[in-house]
């Protein structure tokens, strides 16, 4: 079966890198696009070919659907790969893609469109034998909220149809605040995302983010690459990852693994795509369901040895998956620290000039990062320019690389969140693996 001649990468930043070194690796061509604030980007300047497709705001550049697919007919690419984030997850895009004769590197646009909105997502999952968080079966209004909270009983949780990433989410915990609730998130999730629908879940209190990564063909091969621990977060952006999670037992992981690869293989779903669960006291509650690459793909990647973004690309040119369930073994412990340009205590943005970079190495050790010595750290995106992945044969192990290869890791220039992880990783609790998603939060106001 062939593959692709040229691929677009339709993204920027360390994912474009790494989308590119792939497609290398493949002996597939690549086009990189960027904005005019990214001509000395480092993937723009790797790339066989980049076109320069608009100003540095997103909206007019890596958002912009008809500069992308201009960008790929003009250089005569067959494929292109949305990364995360920009146009990852829009349905209308890779629907797009496809009606100009281009393959979409991702999920179909009915998947896309269906994990999107989560009510249906919910639904669907319910039909498909996967635990989900108890709550209302579709959307709450203001005349209903208090039946509805009820039933379910308090503390429940409100959030946005079209949500995810926590905006437009309210708790209530009585009769007195859930009506109020309710009209506060509609208001939130109209302001973001449109569309103010809202639905009503029970509110846990301390769990674990922990989510499955799957992998499926078009041939109606399904399998899960185990799980990733993202529970240590800030403002619904995760800070650091591992896999697999100090939390779990082997035959919770089987459990519902199997359940995954059963919901997947029924959905037909096509692609990689990533389930989250909230864990607590032992059971797993879906949330939602990311039907793009993440940015912690390279936990999963290091402890199951398979290299996701060119999975990808096999899976969008119709290859069948090249192992089955039996042959995944998770080996050893990962660990993912994101890096972003921010200052470590007040979390402002730091871009600017990089003046001197320099990257920890060695046995085990991963610098996923479009970062160079002079590389100056643009102001309109997203400020994560590193994320170092460490692999040892234990959790303990990976622990100490990670302490290692922080203290080898210099960037002078702008501020970083190197110093943020130095003290994640010499925590008791931290050491311990013990955590729960609101304990980055409740640790930094212990310091202030
Ligand atoms: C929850 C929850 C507790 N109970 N749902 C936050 C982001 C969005 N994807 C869902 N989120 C949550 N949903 C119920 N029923 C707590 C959160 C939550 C959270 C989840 C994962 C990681 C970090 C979080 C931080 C705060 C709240």
């Amino acid at each position: 079966m062939k593959l692709f001649e040229k691929v677009l990468i339709a993204n920027r930043g360390e994912i474009a890198l790494r989308i590119l070194r792939a497609c290398k690796e493949m002996g597939i061509k690549t086009v990189a696009i960027h904005s005019t604030a990214d001509e000395t980007s480092k993937h723009v300047r790797l790339a066989d070919e980049s076109v320069c497709i608009g100003p540095p705001s997103a909206k007019d550049s890596y958002l912009k659907m008809s500069a992308i697919i201009s960008a790929a007919e003009v250089t005569g690419a067959d494929a292109i790969h949305p990364g995360f984030g920009f146009l990852s997850e829009n349905a209308a895009f890779a629907q797009m893609v496809e009606e100009h004769g281009i393959t979409f590197i991702g999920p179909t646009p009915q998947h896309i469109t269906m994990m999107g909105d989560k009510i249906t997502a919910k639904k669907t999952m319910i039909d498909l034998g996967v635990p989900v968080v108890p709550g209302t079966e579709g959307a709450v209004n203001v005349d209903n909220a208090i039946e509805w909270a009820n039933k379910i009983g308090y503390p429940v949780i409100v959030k946005a149809t079209s949500g995810g990433g926590g905006k437009g989410m309210k708790v209530a915990t009585s009769d007195e605040e859930v009506v109020n609730a309710v009209r506060l998130a509609g208001v939130e999730a109209k302001a973001n995302f449109g569309n103010d629908e809202v639905y009503m879940e029970r509110y846990l209190r301390r769990p674990r983010h922990i989510e499955i990564q799957v992998v499926a063909d078009t041939h109606g091969n399904a399998v899960n690459l185990g799980e990733r621990d993202c529970s240590i977060q800030r403002r619904h952006q995760k800070v650091w990852e591992e896999a697999p999670s100090p939390a779990l037992a082997q035959d919770q992981r089987r459990t519902l693994g199997d359940i995954v690869n059963k919901a997947m293989k029924k959905m037909g779903y096509r692609g990689v795509g990533t389930l989250e669960f909230l864990f607590e006291d032992g059971q797993f509650f879906f949330m939602e369901m990311n039907t793009r690459i993440q940015v912690e793909h390279p936990v999963t990647e290091m402890v199951t040895g398979i290299d996701l973004i060119k999975e990808q690309i096999m899976i969008a040119a119709g290859h069948p998956l090249s192992f089955k369930q039996e042959d995944i073994k998770i080996t050893g412990h990962a660990i993912e620290c994101r890096i972003n340009a921010e200052d470590p205590e007040t979390f402002a943005p730091s871009p600017g000039k990089v003046i001197a970079y320099h990257t920890p190495g060695g046995f085990g050790v991963r610098v996923d990062s479009h970062v160079y010595g002079g590389y100056v750290v643009p102001p309109h995106y997203d400020s994560m320019v590193a994320k170092l992945i460490v692999h040892g044969k234990n959790r303990e192990e990976a622990m100490q690389k990670v302490k290692r290869c922080l203290d080898e890791y210099i960037v002078d220039g702008i501020k970083t969140t190197i110093p943020l992880h130095r003290m994640l990783v010499d925590n008791p609790d931290m050491r311990k693996g013990d955590y729960d998603i609101h304990w980055l939060e409740k640790h930094l106001k212990k310091d202030a």
